[in-house]
C-alpha cells in the first residue's frame, strides 16, 4: 500500500491525485483512491524501484535528500552514523578524530558497500573497511571520501555527510573544513548534536551563532539531536527538565519551536552490531551488560536469548532498548523531513 497525503505538502481541497510508478525504467500512471480521512492510497504489494505522484498538474518528485551532521568535537557524529547503518565504519575516538568530510550515500539492493576517493586528479574504489577508512581519515592529500552504503531503516534516497567537529584547537583546520561544507548551496538538511555532557559551552554557542547566520542566508532545516542522554544520572537530574532547559538554551540563541531528539548513539550502534551479528570488543560488551542490566524493561522466559560466552540477552528487550535510545525517533524525522517541514522530495524504495 502507498498512500499520500497532502497536507503533509500543504496541499488543500484536492481530489486527484495519480501515482506514477516507475516498473523496469517505464514509467506508468495510476489514479489513487481518496480515504475520508483526506488521504490518497494505492493498492499495491509490488515493489518499485521508484515513484511519484502528481497533484493539481504539479509533479511532487524524487530526488536525493542531504543532510550534514555537525556539531562541537566528540559530540557523537561519528557513533550516530555508525549506529544508522549498524556497524562501525566511521572513525570514532574520545578526542578530535573526523579529519575531513566523508559523504555516505544510500545503496539499495544487494550491492557490496564501496568507497571511492580522488587523489592526485585520479578515482580510486575500495570496498568498505573500517581499517582503510581510519587510514584515510588521517591521509592529509584527500579532501573528500565518498562512501555508498545501506541505511537499512531509511527508505528514502540520502546522503549524509559526517563532518570534523569545528573547535579543534589542535587542528584548526576543521573547522575550515565544516563550514566549507555548510557554504555549499546543496546542503539544506542539518543534523546539529549538542552533547548532553557539555551542554552550553562557548564554543557550542559560538556555532550556534554561525548556523544562525546561515539559516538567515539559506533556506535550511535543522534536526537537533541531544546525544549521550545516556549520560545523565537520572537520580539527580530529570530527562525532560533536561530538554526544557535545551529548549530554552537554543529559544535563547535564537532557534525557536524546533523539535530536540534525545539520543543515546552509542547505546544504539551497539544494540545494532548484536543484532546484525558484529562482534563486540571487550570494553563494548562491558558498556552494553552495564546498559542492558540498568534498563527497566522486563525480559520474560520465552524470549529468544542472543548468547554470548560471559551472559545472555533477550532480544525483544534489546528491541525495546533501541526504542528507548532515540534512533527510530530521529530515523523516522530524517525519513519524513516532508513532515517537519514542507520540501517536495520523495524517493521509496
Ligand atoms: N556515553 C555515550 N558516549 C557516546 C555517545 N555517542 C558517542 N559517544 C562517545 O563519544 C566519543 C566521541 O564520539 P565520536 O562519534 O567520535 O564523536 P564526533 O562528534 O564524531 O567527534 P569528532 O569527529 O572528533 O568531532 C566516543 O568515545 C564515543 O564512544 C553516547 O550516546 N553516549
Ligand atoms: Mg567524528
Amino acid at each position: 500500500m502507498i498512500t499520500f497525503n497532502p497536507k503533509k505538502f500543504f496541499l488543500n481541497n484536492i481530489n486527484e491525485i495519480e501515482i506514477c510508478l516507475e516498473n523496469n525504467k517505464k514509467i506508468e500512471t495510476f489514479p489513487m483512491i481518496k480515504k475520508e480521512n483526506g488521504t490518497f492510497v494505492y493498492d499495491d504489494d509490488k515493489s518499485y524501484k521508484n515513484y511519484y505522484f502528481k497533484a493539481n498538474g504539479k509533479t511532487y518528485c524524487s530526488h536525493k535528500i542531504e543532510y550534514a551532521v555537525i556539531s562541537t568535537m566528540s559530540s557523537g557524529k561519528s557513533t550516530f552514523i555508525n549506529a544508522l547503518v549498524g556497524k562501525d565504519i566511521m572513525p570514532s575516538e574520545n578526542q578530535a578524530c573526523t579529519g575531513k568530510i566523508f559523504k555516505l550515500e544510500s545503496l539499495f539492493g544487494n550491492q557490496e558497500d564501496t568507497m571511492c576517493i580522488k587523489k592526485d586528479g585520479k578515482i580510486k574504489r575500495y570496498f568498505l573497511e573500517e581499517e582503510i577508512l581510519k587510514e584515510l581519515n588521517l591521509d592529509t592529500s584527500i579532501d573528500e571520501i565518498d562512501i555508498q552504503i545501506k541505511y537499512p531503516n531509511i527508505r528514502n534516497n540520502i546522503s549524509i555527510y559526517d563532518t570534523p567537529g569545528v573547535n579543534s584547537y589542535q587542528n584548526k583546520g576543521h573547522k575550515d573544513i565544516t563550514y566549507n561544507l555548510l557554504e555549499k548551496a546543496k546542503i539544506k538538511n542539518i543534523i546539529y548534536i549538542l552533547n548532553a555532557t557539555q551542554l552550553g559551552t562557548n564554543d557550542d554557542k559560538f556555532f550556534l551563532i554561525d548556523l544562525e547566520e546561515l539559516k538567515n542566508k539559506k533556506d535550511i532545516k535543522i534536526l537537533f539531536i541531544l546525544n549521550k542522554i545516556d549520560s545523565i544520572d537520572e537520580d539527580r537530574e530529570n530527562k525532560e527538565e533536561i530538554i526544557k532547559n535545551v529548549e530554552k538554551y537554543l529559544e535563547e540563541n535564537n532557534f525557536k519551536n524546533y523539535l530536540i531528539f534525545p539520543l543515546s548513539a552509542y547505546l544504539a550502534k551497539l544494540i545494532r552490531k548484536v543484532l546484525n551479528n558484529i562482534a563486540l570488543t571487550r570494553v563494548e560488551k562491558r558498556d552494553l551488560k552495564k546498559y542492558y542490566n540498568t534498563s527497566t524493561i522486563n525480559e520474560s522466559e520465552k524470549d529468544e536469548y542472543i548468547n554470548f560466552k560471559e551472559f545472555s540477552l533477550s532480544r525483544n528487550k534489546l528491541e525495546g532498548m533501541l526504542e528507548e535510545s532515540g534512533i527510530l525517533d530521529i530515523e523516522d524525522a530524517i525519513q519524513n523531513i516532508n513532515e517537519f517541514y514542507p520540501t517536495f522530495s520523495l524517493r521509496i524504495v
